[in-house]
């Protein structure tokens, strides 16, 4: 989708106050940053890690819906399962193709995925145990992605800019389809309604975790707003997610698994209790309930998946030896 000219480019730029000033005042003006733009190695970086890591976060999560593809109740749940899990594969790739443009290629940032350096987002360390789950996370982690997407789509940075665009409007479809599972469920017998609460018990608290940390512990936070790739802060989104979804909880007849949320009329929003903080760090440092599961998946599709690159990049040495 992009141009990988970039990957071994020359990036260390003199960054005196007279660049760094000429390069906020464009960010300032909301003009778009494009590839080969001078830009500050902080901002080059700051980006890398963000996108490579939301790469990631796409491909590894596809593995806990995939779970449910063989196991979906009807042929037209298992159609839409299967479509939304391809597009998660898509997304990875698009934003694969707008890390490569800041000068790394795909089997950098791959392995570091592989091998432990590249985080991914937390959410995917988690089980899922029943059909629930399936709608839990269409309806929750997908309805977060949106939300924390949406201000992505006019990200300082174009090409992430551009693809934000298109896979929100994918992630849509996704928030809808689980949504809408969890709706049949809800509304169905007494033992499908409980799996939709036990759904949303167990997701409701690593969804909020997917907003990163508190903005008082958010390493990256001041730099990504002051360069425009952040429009919001962790906390913002946080709350604009629980003030959307809390009335769709409501909506299910579904109780969010939280004692202090309550409805703040002063604020004009929910108030709702502390985020277990040990368990967000436990999951992001590798220890949550499938982080190893996860990686092993990866490594072994990485694996298998070797005679296929062979045999793509053979096929693409021969037409250019013929051309
Ligand atoms: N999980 O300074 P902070 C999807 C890390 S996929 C793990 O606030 P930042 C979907 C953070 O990386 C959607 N790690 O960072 C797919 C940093 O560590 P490093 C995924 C986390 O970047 C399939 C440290 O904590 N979405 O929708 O300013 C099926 C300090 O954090 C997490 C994206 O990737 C976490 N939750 O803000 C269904 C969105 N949170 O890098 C659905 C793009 C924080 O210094 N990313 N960390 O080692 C972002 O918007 C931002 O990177 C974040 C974090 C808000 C996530």
């Amino acid at each position: 989708m992009y141009s990988q000219g970039l990957i071994g480019a020359k990036t260390d730029t003199t960054e005196d106050e007279a660049f760094l000033a000429a390069f906020q005042a464009r960010i300032d003006a909301d003009e778009k940053i494009e590839p080969r733009d001078p830009m500050p190695e902080g901002y080059r970086k700051l980006l890398l890690r963000q996108i490579a890591q939301h790469a990631h976060s796409e491909v590894v999560g596809m593995l806990p819906e995939g779970n449910w593809i063989t196991r979906a109740p009807t042929l037209r749940r298992k159609a839409a399962l299967l479509a939304k899990v391809q597009d998660e594969g898509g997304h990875g790739l698009y934003l694969y193709a707008a890390a490569e443009t800041l000068g790394a290629s795909r089997e950098q940032l791959v392995d570091q995925l592989l091998d432990g350096t590249a985080k991914y987002s937390s959410i995917f360390n988690y089980p899922t145990l029943t059909w629930a789950d399936v709608g839990a996370i269409g309806w929750l982690v997908d309805g977060a992605a949106i939300m924390n997407q949406i201000p992505l789509c006019r990200c300082s940075y174009g090409p992430y800019a551009r693809a934000m665009i298109r896979i929100c409007k994918e992630e849509s479809f996704h928030q809808r389809q689980g949504y809408e599972i969890m709706t049949t469920l809800a509304q169905g017998s007494e033992g499908q309604r409980r799996m939709a609460q036990d759904a949303l018990n167990r997701f409701w608290w690593p969804s909020l975790m997917m907003f990163g940390p508190s903005d008082s512990a958010s390493v990256h936070s001041d730099c990504s707003m002051k360069w425009k790739v952040k429009r919001f802060t962790n906390d913002e989104l946080r709350q604009k997610f629980v003030d959307a979804t809390v009335p769709q909880a409501d909506y299910l007849g579904l109780k969010v698994p939280d004692p202090d949320l309550r409805w703040n009329p002063e604020r004009n929003s929910y108030d709702f209790g502390e985020i277990d903080w040990d368990e967000f760090w436990r999951v992001v440092k590798g220890n949550g309930p499938c982080n190893r599961d996860r990686m092993k998946a990866r490594r072994r599709a990485h694996e298998n998946g070797l005679w296929v690159r062979e045999a793509a990049a053979a096929h693409a040495a021969k037409r250019k030896a013929a051309a």
